[in-house]
């Protein structure tokens, strides 16, 4: 029923198309006017194009720069289209990744995407799915999209709630110490946001009434729209004219923690995007700055690179050996505790963990893991894994050398079948040239899976010196070519900064790697996913 379904790059080349049974008409007109008219405008509205008889919906994916639309008579109403348009993209996404990673236009054009056999399979599993529901049977309030626009909405909560009801159910919820813990099966919720009555606004109606909030609200964005009020007609957007509502802008950021440095070039970027854009009235000036700065953030949030650590073990745990995972920091950020909640949260996953005590510096460093390694056995008794303990510490005491104990550590952990190893290290300050080397050399001779840094959400300008003077000593002591800096952030201590969460920016600006994990509290079940769109909507309220 479909008319056609077409996959091109932003660049303009076709990658892949379908044209339906019986469809003569070409295309290329109305997905010419959809390019023209809503995407190089840069309109987002609902994703949806008319053109003649025809309903265009489009999907953009900015990672791999594709467009994807799809194309079907106006006068049928197709249920199924939002769904099955992100299934395509997903499977193109994951079926031809290699390729879309290299993204020049030469290598586009020279791959073969014969895509046909999977984009039938999900057209028919599409089709199949929307006759199950039958065709005129109405949506339930609780189906409805306005149900789940609420501020929970905010929260991801993808295997994580699965994970709770199932904890609920085997009464798995358990105290320890005065610390409630409940079960983290399946991946962790995504941090969640207290939010005003504002937010819980539709996003479809806070586009149109995005003038009038911003005139009543005082200060923050209201103030710095207000400013734009002069610019209204066919003026094109002139660096001139935005300069007073970037520094604003600006402002803003910084006060939300976001590094100074980084605040600006954003601005500049968002200065860039907006310059020669032809205004039409006040409305669309406002909602195309703010736009244009909520998608930068987003942007920014969104991992270029899926991080499925639990994944990634079951991988590793084929291979036969431990999926090992650093953790580096300044002193005193949270990576001992934080190393503590992931093992919790591997071990609610069913896997062996054993903690390597690489801290042999810090006075009482490796009786805190001890302490953790009790607790999380106490958790899991024994008798519960086959007689084995779940979490165990590898240890040599203090003074020795770090890596040659994740050496053996990881070694230890492969003869004895451990999942994974976390290496826990001192922390050591960004300028301490000798510490900074002998983490270097850890990291490099034991090539671990995943090299995480842990940071505080509470810092804001030296967010950026931490994480580019860590990365450049793993650079610069690194043994091979391709050497391995860091690749993922723990983002800890977010319980303690309200909307100020800015250094999550900073920190995926700079490393341009993704946050692995949110440290929310000191028990073993505040670790959490993050959530790019609550993070956002903090960055941006007023
Ligand atoms: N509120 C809050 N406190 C945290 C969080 N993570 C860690 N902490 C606290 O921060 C303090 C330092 O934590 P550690 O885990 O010892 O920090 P570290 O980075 O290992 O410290 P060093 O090994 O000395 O470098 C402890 O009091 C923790 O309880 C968090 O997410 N929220
Ligand atoms: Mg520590």
């Amino acid at each position: 029923m479909l008319d056609f379904f077409t996959i091109f790059s932003k660049g303009g080349i076709v990658l892949w198309c379908f044209q339906g049974a019986g469809v003569t008409e070409s295309f290329t007109g109305p997905v010419n006017a959809l390019i023209r008219s809503v995407i190089l405008q840069e309109r987002s509205g609902n994703n949806s194009y008319t053109h003649d008889a025809l309903n265009l919906k489009y999907k953009l994916d900015n990672e791999f720069e594709l467009v994807f639309v799809v194309g079907f008579q106006k006068i049928l109403t197709l249920t199924y289209v939002d769904k099955f348009i992100d299934d395509v993209q997903l499977h193109f996404r994951d079926r031809y990744k290699n390729e879309l990673e290299q993204k020049g236009a030469l290598t586009l054009l020279n791959s073969n995407f014969a895509f046909e056999d999977d984009f039938n399979m999900l057209l028919r599993e599409a089709e199949e799915s929307s006759k199950a529901r039958g065709p005129n049977s109405m949506r339930s309030f609780n189906e409805s999209l306005k149900s789940q626009k609420t501020v929970k909405s905010m929260i991801e909560t993808k295997g994580g709630d699965k994970g709770k009801e199932q904890g609920g159910k085997k009464n798995k919820n358990c105290c320890y110490q005065g610390m409630q813990l409940s079960s983290m099966k399946g991946d962790l919720l995504a941090v969640d946001y207290e939010s005003s009555e504002d937010d819980e606004v539709e996003e479809e109606e806070e586009r149109v009434v995005i003038a009038d909030t911003s005139r009543k609200r005082k200060g923050g964005f209201g103030g710095m729209f207000g400013m734009l009020k002069g610019l209204v007609g066919s003026k094109s957007l002139s660096q001139e004219d935005m300069e007073p509502v970037l520094d604003k802008m600006r402002d803003h950021l910084i006060a939300k923690n976001v590094a100074a440095e980084i605040a600006s070039q954003l601005c500049d970027s968002v200065a860039k995007k907006l310059e020669g854009k032809v205004m039409g009235t006040f409305t669309t000036v406002a909602s195309t700055v703010k736009g244009a700065l909520q998608d930068s953030l987003v942007q920014i949030l969104q991992p270029k690179r899926r991080v499925d650590i639990l994944r990634d073990v079951l991988e590793a745990r084929s291979q036969r050996r431990p999926f090992v995972i650093t953790f580096c920091g300044v002193n005193g950020v949270g990576k001992s505790t934080n190393l503590a909640k992931i093992s919790f949260w591997l071990i609610e996953n069913g896997f062996t963990v054993l903690i390597a005590a690489c801290d042999t510096f810090r006075a009482g460093a490796v009786e805190q893991l001890r302490t953790h390694q009790r607790r999380l056995n106490s958790l899991h008794p024994p008798q519960d894994h086959g007689g084995r303990p779940v979490v165990q510490l590898y240890e040599k005491g203090y003074g020795k050398d770090a890596a040659g104990i994740a050496m053996e550590a990881i070694a230890y952990a492969r003869n004895q079948a451990f999942d994974v190893v976390l290496v826990d290290t001192a922390g050591r300050m960004q300028d301490n040239a000798p510490l900074m080397t002998a983490l270097a050399k850890l990291i490099a001779v034991n090539m671990p899976d995943l090299v995480l840094f842990v940071g505080e959400a509470l810092v804001g300008n030296e967010a950026v010196d931490q994480l580019v003077k860590f990365n450049q000593a793993l650079a610069d002591h690194s043994m091979s070519d391709k050497p391995r800096l860091i690749d993922g952030i723990v983002l800890t201590k977010f319980d303690t900064i309200d909307d100020k969460v800015g250094a999550a920016i900073s920190m995926t600006y700079i490393t341009g790697q993704p946050i692995v994990f949110v440290g929310t509290g000191q028990t073993y079940n505040d670790l959490r996913s993050l959530n790019a769109r609550a993070v956002v909507g903090a960055l941006m309220k007023a």
